[in-house]
């Protein structure tokens, strides 16, 4: 792993993440997606067979495979997935967008409403993500949707995993289907005879799901197209050298593409770290991953002081920050990128992954400059209402009448100045 001397010149080649190419495999994901919309549920049938090895004959979930699925399920999951649900259910109530109108002679406000329809991808196959169930399911729930429409794909044995299918339950779904992919994508997108479409896609998958919701962007909308997890912890002094490790580990684990950064203004701590690493990652069992994230996108930068850890990481804008600094709220008002941020020795970021309530579909490499994570309000529209009083037309005179000219649309300036001819008219009247 990388240890630098922070340096502003090298600031662009430091923030930079491990490299994925959606535009190498858009021809194939454009390939299948023409498939699906050209065959319906037999592509789906087909593409199923050809890409996660399974044959399915339904693609709908039954009541009977989730009821199998509470059966087989340890308790012990089960609780968990019901008391993150509360958590998150909980949090995602509190962003609800609010009403309100500017009550005077021009009457102005937003009303919300949800969105009707929404499809939530849970990644699935070898590695399974019920926490991600829940983290999509819920908020557009919370928000008002009548159809959430959940889609995974099958494992080997033809069943959806049992957690993701529960996770789905407590959550809330509307329909669940084991599809899984590009074709779940272009299913959720433009329907096939089981599946009808919805009018946004959320939710994280690999670099083919990722291309195939960018693809169909315009045609519904999507949350944004997130990459592999990223950590960014800065610590100072008084950081525990142990639980910094167990973080970036942590972070790692998830991907050879995943990156952990550690950005220090003490020496120690960046040399400490170091060896602890080394020492630790004997012990875990997903150990290569760990190693090659760590080896390709791992770093260890040195600062001078604490604001220039937080310049770094405004400029890095990770997925994750973790300030594992004395007084970490003191520095909250001078970070302005991050999807979500972790304060203090006690808040590691797995708490936030499974279920403390904020959601963990978040944007990544660097995306966190333009957008915030999955929330209540990615599944609601504010709609705006308006309503000028007689007062209300005469005090926008002298902006509709010039600005409409000026752009050459007199259509617009007749038909504000028809407004105003009959309400000379009326007034010469009395
Ligand atoms: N860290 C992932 C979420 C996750 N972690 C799911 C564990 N399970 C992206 O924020
Ligand atoms: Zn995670």
């Amino acid at each position: 792993m990388e240890v630098v001397v922070f340096k502003k010149e090298k600031i662009e080649n430091l923030i930079k993440r491990s490299e994925i190419d959606i535009s190498t495999v858009i021809p194939k994901v454009s390939e299948i997606i023409r498939e699906v919309k050209e065959c319906g549920d037999e592509a789906l049938i087909n593409l199923t067979r050809k890409f996660d090895g399974v044959e399915i004959d339904k693609i709908k979930v039954t009541k009977d495979e989730i009821k199998r699925s509470y059966k087989r399920l340890d308790d012990s999951i089960i609780h968990a997935l019901k008391k993150a649900s509360k958590n998150i259910k909980k949090f995602h109530e509190r962003q609800i967008p609010k009403e309100w109108f500017i009550n005077n002679d021009i009457y102005a406000g937003q009303i919300i409403r949800p969105i009707e329809s929404v499809g939530c991808y849970i990644p699935g196959g070898r590695a399974v993500y019920p926490s991600t169930a829940l983290m999509t399911i819920i908020p557009a729930k919370v928000a008002g949707v009548k159809r959430v429409v959940c889609c995974t794909p099958p494992q080997e044995n033809g069943f959806v995993d049992d957690a993701t299918l529960v996770a789905a339950d407590i959550a809330g779904a509307d329909e669940i289907y084991k599809v899984g992919g590009v074709q779940a994508i272009a299913a959720l997108a433009y329907g096939t005879e089981t599946i009808r479409p919805v009018n946004k896609i959320v939710g994280p998958g690999n670099i083919f799901v990722t291309a195939a919701k960018k693809l169909v962007y315009g045609d519904v909308d999507i949350d944004f197209l997130a990459g592999p997890s990223e950590v960014l912890i800065i610590a100072d002094e008084n950081a525990k050298e142990e639980y910094i490790t167990a973080e970036m580990l942590a972070q790692a684990e998830h991907d050879p593409q995943a990156s952990s950064v550690l950005v220090t203004n003490s020496t120690k701590i960046a040399n400490n770290v170091r060896s602890l690493i080394k020492k630790k990652i004997k012990k875990y069992k997903r150990r290569e991953i760990i190693e090659k994230s760590l080896k390709e996108n791992g770093k260890i930068v040195i600062t001078k002081n604490i604001r220039e850890s937080i310049d770094f990481a405004n400029k890095y804008a990770p997925e994750h920050l973790v300030l594992m600094v004395k007084n970490p709220e003191k520095y909250l008002k001078y970070i302005n990128n991050a999807g979500s941020i972790f304060l203090g020795d006690n808040t590691p970021v797995s708490a936030g992954d499974y279920g403390l309530g904020s959601n963990h579909v978040l944007p990544t490499g660097g995306f966190a400059k333009a957008c915030g994570g999955l929330s209540t309000e990615s599944f609601i529209k504010k709609i705006t209402v308006q309503k000028l009083s007689k007062k209300g037309l005469l005090s926008l005179k002298d902006i509709v009448i010039p600005l409409s000219e000026y752009e050459g649309l007199d259509g617009h300036a007749k038909s504000f100045k028809k407004r105003l001819e009959v309400l000379k008219s009326e007034h010469d009247k009395c």
